[in-house]
């Protein structure tokens, strides 16, 4: 199951080759894209403006066909353009909190006390993050979320645990994969530590004392800890870190199931899941495995490519959104800086489209909501000048999920 482990930073041979690949595949790409008209100019600054602009526009222009294929994730899409403009400091210009929070409640589907990607729809633990992320996003978990109704969707998230092998499925039709198992710890995570205790006292709970927002040293994280003491009542936390552990790989990222290659993507919800359980350490818990000798965060570092951008897995090309995937798992590592940051930076500013705004998944494409998001997560990483700073777990504002008590150690 485990190989060597690699040798510290500078770049170790096998990215110098994978590099090279990746250049021919660039190459090939930009050689396409020479034959297209050059529809903007790149000045390499945040075009902030615009962005919004882009925003606001997407999620208007209802008869487009973008907008009509992706109905299904509607709510994903909002939480993609709101958390974006929130980084951007200017969530007031997208829409108003009141018409967010009556779509948001329109998604709710009563038959699986979950959240649907639209009014109508099946349920589904993403869109049930989704919306959980939202509320958190406008402060407003315990006014708008009955406490009722947060029960019930503690519940339902509980039901898509398998009791056997610890893994989750998104809904009732089964399908099981890492990104649902994130997907339960996030938005539970974020339920505990935002409704507040009295919304588990008949849960045997009594003990607690929650408290919101404690700001004291310390005081945060026993508070962290509680909300942790409340998702163990609620669903089997050893045994969904087990079966994430079982998703890993002999290159040390993970798959979205037993043998499943490893991805990006993948990884982002792995890592995640098993810092919100407080179970990171299992990652260093194999015989070579240690800190300063990760095998994963090797992975990770070699998937920058010569332009600058990162990739989702070897020998595919670059991507903004593994700007977001990559970084905030090396970020949750405490090694960003195994990453060019300035190349990377260079690259998300590439895929701007200036005078339209919004951002592509590589320069001169078109630009959509969902790379728009992840390219401005990947600066604000990168603590780009007029960015909030974003939380690498939980993919929110650092200031929305400190005012509902999380405050962690991995900024
Ligand atoms: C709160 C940010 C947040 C996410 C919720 C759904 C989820 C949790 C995470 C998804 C993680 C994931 C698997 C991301 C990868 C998405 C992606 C770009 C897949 C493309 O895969 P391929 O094979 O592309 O089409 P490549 O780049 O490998 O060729």
């Amino acid at each position: 199951m485990r190989t060597p482990s690699p040798p510290p930073p500078p770049p170790p041979p096998q990215q110098q080759q994978q590099q090279n690949q990746n250049h021919h595949q660039q190459q090939n790409h930009q050689q396409q894209n020479h034959q297209q008209p050059k529809k903007r100019i790149n000045s390499l600054r945040l075009k902030e403006t615009e962005h919004v602009e882009f925003i606001r526009k997407s999620s208007r222009d209802t008869e487009t066909i973008e907008y009509a294929l992706t109905e299904h994730l509607r709510l994903s899409g909002m939480y993609w353009g709101l958390t974006a403009a929130a980084l951007l400091r200017r969530t007031n210009e997208i829409t108003s909190k009141d018409e967010v929070v009556q779509f948001i409640n329109e998604c709710y589907d009563e038959k699986s006390s979950l959240f649907a990607g639209a009014p109508g729809h099946d349920g589904h633990v993403l869109y049930t993050l989704s919306a959980i992320q939202i509320f958190v996003l406008y402060d407003c978990l315990r006014e708008e979320l009955s406490v009722q109704r947060a029960k019930k969707m503690c519940e339902a998230i509980a039901k898509l645990q398998n009791k056997e092998d610890g893994s989750f499925a998104g809904d009732e039709w089964g399908e099981v994969d890492t990104r649902f198992s994130y997907c339960a710890f996030s938005a539970l995570s974020l339920l505990t530590h935002g409704m507040g205790e009295e919304c588990f006292l008949d849960w045997n709970l009594e003990s607690l004392e929650l408290q919101r927002g404690e700001k004291e040293e310390n005081t945060v994280k026993i508070y962290n800890g509680r909300a942790l003491e409340i998702m163990r009542k609620i669903v089997d936390i050893d045994k969904g870190c087990e079966f994430i552990m079982n998703c890993r790989n002999f290159d040390g990222g993970f798959g979205s199931t037993p043998g499943g290659e490893s991805h990006a993507g993948q990884i982002f919800v792995c890592v995640g899941a098993l810092q919100i359980c407080n179970q990171l350490d299992l990652l260093y818990a194999g015989e070579e495995d240690n800190e300063d000798n990760d095998k994963l965060a090797w992975w990770l570092a070699e998937r920058q490519v010569k332009v600058g951008g990162l990739n989702g897995r070897p020998e595919k090309l670059p991507d903004v959104c593994y700007s977001w995937w990559v970084l905030s798992s090396l970020a949750a590592l405490k090694k960003k800086h195994w990453i060019d940051l300035d190349k990377l930076k260079t690259f998300i500013l590439r895929c701007q489209d200036d005078i339209n705004g919004g951002i592509s998944d590589r320069p001169d494409d078109e630009p959509d909501v969902y790379h728009t998001f992840f390219g401005i997560a990947g600066l604000s990483l990168m603590k780009h000048e007029g960015l909030e700073e974003i939380d690498p777990i939980y993919a929110l504002p650092v200031t929305s999920v400190r005012k509902i008590g999380i405050e962690s150690d991995w900024y």
